[in-house]
């Protein structure tokens, strides 16, 4: 299953209580105080991974609670530190606060370490209170509580380009034609639920990620089809490819599917209507009547954006098409 999104509690450790004592010993009249501190409570870190793909191990684990620090005790001893925890998450998680909305950090490397939740302080035990008039305090402090939050994390997949269209319209045949991703395919709408990425080599031994996302329909930013959440997982690509289906087989009309899909990315955010698209006319192999992709082509034309006609089937036109998104994504900063 691949979760994209989760919202999880955490809870710092509190730190432990200072403590009230007074030193108690044959032959040392009236020792003086002598009650230690509170431990610190244990801290909460978010750490990159790669070993993770998805934010599955939050959904059935979504509380999270560091070690408490222990109280002081008497003879100035300071009791033990809680113990601190390191949450794994996928590069790519974003960390929001859920209450406020805050964004707290973006994870884009693996390895990174980044504190969501400081243990609260051990409290002072009475030996610090002593004074030249008070020899003898009974002050002591409570240990300080840990921090306390509710986390929305969301992951988004970092790749360079991203494959948009209606169901049906080719993206996971593209894909798995480009790269050795194996999604599924079908001649159904909806086929692909989750994101897939592949990795497509360039020539010159580099190589670029492609992520193939679910279809979009009219109206998939109100909620219709599998919606437009997962958009979130081209945000970040330098490029998207918009598939057009062109045969006749879509029943449908290559012009306004094209329109419906760029007014579903605009209501989704500006700034992936404004990114750097390519067009893309496919089954080629089986479309009939030339004006279906001529109409497409003007469309595209008009808006200054590359046209493209592939047939993932044969492989028509797929290398031009991966040259030139090869280009794109070498020249576009990351
Ligand atoms: N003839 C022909 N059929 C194609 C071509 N590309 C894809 N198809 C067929 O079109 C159907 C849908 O292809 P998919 O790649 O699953 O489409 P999709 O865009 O990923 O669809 P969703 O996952 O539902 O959004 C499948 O039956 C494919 O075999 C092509 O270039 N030529
Ligand atoms: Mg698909």
């Amino acid at each position: 299953m691949f979760v994209d999104e989760v919202t999880i509690r955490i809870k710092a450790g509190d730190g432990g209580n200072g403590c009230l004592a007074f030193r108690r010993e044959k032959f040392v009249p009236r020792g003086g105080p002598s009650g230690g501190d509170g431990g610190r409570g244990g801290d909460i870190y978010m750490v990159g991974s790669i070993h993770h793909n998805t934010l599955l191990h939050f959904r059935y684990n979504p509380e999270h609670t560091a070690g408490r620090g222990r109280h002081g005790e008497g003879s100035n001893r300071t009791g033990r530190s809680g113990e601190s925890i390191e949450l794994p998450v996928p590069v790519g998680t974003v960390v929001y606060d859920a209450d406020s909305g805050d964004l707290l950090h973006d994870f884009t490397h693996p390895d990174e370490r980044f504190l969501v939740a400081r243990g609260g302080r051990g409290g002072r035990g009475n030996q610090h209170f002593a004074s030249s008039t008070n020899q003898a305090p009974t002050h002591h402090e409570p240990g300080h509580a840990g921090e306390e939050k509710r986390l929305r994390l969301e992951l988004k997949l970092l790749a360079d380009v991203g494959l948009v269209g209606f169901p049906n319209a080719g993206k996971s045949t593209l894909i798995s034609r480009i790269s050795a991703a194996k999604p599924k395919i079908a001649d159904y709408p909806f086929t692909t639920l989750e994101p897939n990425l592949g990795v497509v080599p360039m020539p010159d031994q580099r190589t670029f990620v492609v992520a193939d996302i679910p279809g979009l329909i009219e109206g998939a930013h109100e909620g219709h089809g599998l919606g437009i959440q997962f958009l979130r997982h081209v945000e970040r690509t330098r490029l998207l490819l918009h598939l057009v289906d062109v045969s006749e087989m879509s029943g449908r009309e290559p012009l306004s599917d094209f329109k419906i899909i760029l007014k579903e990315l605009e209501s989704f955010s500006p700034q992936l209507a404004a990114k750097k698209m390519f067009v893309v006319a496919t089954k080629m192999d089986v479309a009939q009547d030339p004006k279906r992709a001529q109409s497409l082509q003007r469309a595209a034309r008009r808006r200054g954006l590359p046209f493209f006609k592939i047939s993932a089937v044969t492989g028509k036109g797929v290398s031009e098409l991966v040259q030139a998104a090869a280009g794109e994504v070498l020249r576009a900063p990351a």
